[in-house]
């Protein structure tokens, strides 16, 4: 768990790869702690390999966001290919279960990132409904990271409560919630897209979320 420890910002870099590597450029000599989180749209476009080249060009810490969803054999081969690629952690769907789980903790290449939860709407119809079980599964496995939505601070508390691995939260800026408030429910990382990306001014806009996960503004 080492290189994602600490308070900070993660911006999710969902753009063009030019535009991600402006970012990433930005976030070099901005004011804060910062890391990076690659998802499946980069990904799709440029392969894996992304995340080789952006490690390349910072010595932020990278988070695969594949949202892993699969049986434990194919998921820890999707998890061993970001690994591979340089990623330090790797984010899994909680609603896999166990096994999955524990196959992508069984590899010990990197941090196992769970999600519990969703940010959107539409998560009330099934994520929602089991964010216990999955929370409890996951503190059980021991596993590094927990997302919990920005939108349901009352949930990050509860995770918080007792969980002493990190938690990242996204849903904050387009999606709604305030910059700092995950941070106040006990968020480690407050997960940020467009932002940031979107922003004339990214490392402007990243500097300004990071004081709000520090409370300073
Ligand atoms: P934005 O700040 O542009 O809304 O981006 C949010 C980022 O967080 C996206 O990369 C999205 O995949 C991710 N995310 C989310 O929005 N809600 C979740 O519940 C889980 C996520 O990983």
């Amino acid at each position: 768990m080492g290189k994602l420890k600490g308070k900070g910002v993660m911006v999710a870099l969902d753009t063009s790869l030019e535009r991600a590597v402006q970012v990433v450029d930005a976030l070099k000599n901005a004011k804060g702690h910062f890391s990076l989180k690659v998802g499946r749209p980069l990904e799709m476009k440029h392969t894996i390999h992304v995340i080789s080249l952006l490690k390349q060009k910072s010595d932020l810490p990278v988070v695969y966001d594949g949202k892993i969803a699969d049986i434990p054999h194919i998921s820890s081969i999707i998890a061993q290919l970001a690994f591979d690629a340089g990623a330090d952690g790797v984010i899994v769907h909680g609603f896999c279960g166990s096994d999955t789980l524990s196959a992508l903790k069984e590899l010990g290449l990197g941090d196992v990132i769970v999600v519990a939860d969703m940010s959107h709407p539409g998560s009330q119809d099934f994520y929602a409904k089991h964010f216990h079980e999955i929370v409890d599964r996951a503190v059980q496995l021991d596993v590094d990271g927990i997302v919990v939505p920005a939108t349901k601070p009352e949930r990050i508390q509860f995770v918080r409560d007792r969980f002493s691995g990190y938690i990242l939260s996204p849903g904050v800026g387009v999606q709604g919630a305030k910059p700092g408030v995950p941070s106040n429910y006990g968020a480690d990382w407050e997960i940020v897209g467009r932002a940031v990306y979107d922003a004339e001014d990214p490392k402007r806009a990243a500097e300004e979320h990071y004081r709000c996960v520090l409370g300073e503004r």
